[in-house]
């Protein structure tokens, strides 16, 4: 349990994970109106490139600066990090934080689905999978909702337009039986072995194709419809595209609260290695028949079916 004081004027006080945890909570649900009404007019990129070697687009920025003031000033947050910036910021002690501030940005000029990613470490950063003390997304869909992660429980909460918001679902599952499935990166840049598996599931009638470009917006159709998400090793990027401490950590952590799998081809996405911020890792989430499936695949494995 951490315990972080602060000396206000007349007392001192101790906040615990859980008032921390809530309190982060609460300003991403606050901030995230703001950062949809400041989407128009920022859909243009800066001629900045950030540590993935990105040209992050004028709302990254505009995100990545509301929730490091925020988040950053909140007692009890140590270190702020976002993918945006090449290195953690030290804001007093308690939790770390990683933030991927608009996660599918490239989405903005065709109005599809976005989203904020938020890790919670009780250890400094770069952190390991099991520091993991809370994870959540904002997803920016025809509504604004909120997976969060909390104490190995997953609700999903309804953000209104004013930053309030409320549970719509108290105990998120992954379904069992699973009907969508969603792969990152170029097929030709697909191995063997990936590809077979994918042939697989596409030879299956039962599942049908969702992929936005965006992984909160495909990790919510696996979260609500059952079936597996990936961005998988490439054969020009064996380590894939994302990144462990943003995305693999939180996602592959609210995933499997919820139920499901998660794995970076071999073991869950929390016991992967990460000595950098920005390291990246394959990432394959959803309902662990498939998962299992897919790790066989990749394991040389006839298929289990
Ligand atoms: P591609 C968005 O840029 C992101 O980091 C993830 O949100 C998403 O899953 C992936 O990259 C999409 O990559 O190569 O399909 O554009």
């Amino acid at each position: 349990m951490t315990e972080s004081t602060a000396d206000s004027e007349s007392e001192s006080f101790s906040l615990t994970d859980d008032e921390i945890i809530n309190s982060i909570l609460d300003i991403l649900a606050r901030t995230a109106p703001e950062i949809r009404n400041g989407l128009p007019g920022r859909r243009v990129k800066t001629n900045e490139e950030n540590p993935s070697g990105e040209s992050p687009m004028e709302a990254d920025v505009f995100a990545d600066e509301l929730l490091r003031n925020r988040l950053g000033s909140l007692d009890g947050i140590g270190e702020y990090a976002s993918e945006e910036r090449s290195s953690a910021d030290d804001t007093g002690s308690g939790l770390s934080v990683c933030i991927d501030p608009l996660d599918g940005s490239s989405n903005l000029k065709s109005n599809a689905a976005m989203g904020t990613i938020a890790a919670v470490y009780d250890a400094p950063l770069p952190a390991r999978g099991s520091d993991l003390v809370a994870a959540a997304y904002v997803l920016y869909g025809a509504t604004t909702t909120m997976i969060a992660a909390v104490e190995g429980n997953v609700a999903d909460y309804v953000i209104y337009q004013d930053g309030s918001y409320e549970p719509i679902e108290q105990e998120v599952r992954v379904p069992s039986e699973p009907t969508v499935y969603g792969f990152g990166g170029r097929v030709p840049n697909w191995p063997r072995d990936f590809n077979s598996f994918v042939s697989d599931i596409e030879s299956d009638t039962s599942m049908k194709l969702r992929y936005g470009g965006a992984m909160v917006g495909d990790v919510n159709q696996v979260l609500t419809y059952g079936g597996i998400f990936g961005y998988p090793a490439l054969t020009n990027a064996p380590s894939g595209k994302l990144r462990v401490q943003f995305e693999g950590y939180p996602i592959g952590y609210i995933i499997e609260c919820a139920g499901g799998a998660s794995s970076d081809g071999s073991q869950s996405l929390l016991a992967v290695e990460s000595n950098d911020i920005h390291d990246r890792t394959p990432v394959y989430v959803g309902t662990p028949s498939l998962v299992e499936r897919l790790e066989g695949a990749l394991a040389g494995k006839a298929d289990s079916e």
